[in-house]
């Protein structure tokens, strides 16, 4: 009798902590202030194994793990290097007669909130066109990233020999 009241004391306390908690969490995320909604994109975005594919001329490519550690989701709208006249952000997608094609994507990098967002071969990246020097293995280039609100984030990709990533460019032809 005795064991069994205690315990069901002991049911009651487990239940009343756990409403307790669930209260408190509850109030915790105070109504941001407009001010600390616009924290600069680039404050929660790092790079992380950013490497170049090597090339002597034309074009080549740029990946590595964008990490998003804030809670909403990031647009990267651009990209830029001294190492290329041009560069755009691109992503490989099938095309009507089956091959793997890549094209500029439309939006943008979208990298959601409290995740990785991969840059691979075969897969999203940033393309560089008319390389302005060759690329050989070992260099190392400057970037920046460009956010949807203008922030922009600096980083260093080492260049590495690659075989792959040999995706034609839409528009490119069938050479
Ligand atoms: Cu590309």
């Amino acid at each position: 009798m005795i064991l069994s009241r205690t315990f069901a004391s002991i049911a009651i306390i487990a239940a009343a902590m756990t409403t307790v908690t669930a209260c408190a969490a509850t109030p915790a995320p105070a109504p941001a202030t407009s001010t600390e909604q616009v924290k600069p994109a680039a404050d929660v975005i790092t790079m992380s194994d950013a490497w170049v594919k090597t090339a002597d001329k034309g074009m080549t490519a740029a990946f590595g793990t964008l990490t998003n550690a804030g809670d909403a989701d990031v647009t990267v709208v651009g990209a830029t290097t001294a190492a290329a006249t041009m560069s755009e952000l691109h992503e490989t997608v099938e095309d009507a007669s089956g091959a793997m094609v890549m094209r500029p994507i439309e939006g943008g990098f979208v990298l959601p909130a409290r995740s990785d967002f991969v840059l691979k071969p075969a897969g999203n990246h940033i393309m560089l066109m008319e390389l302005t020097a060759p690329l050989h293995a070992g260099d190392e280039v400057p970037f920046t990233l460009e956010f949807a609100d203008g922030s922009t984030l600096a980083f260093t990709a080492v260049v590495k020999d690659y075989s792959g990533a040999n995706e034609n460019y839409v528009g490119s032809g069938d050479e």
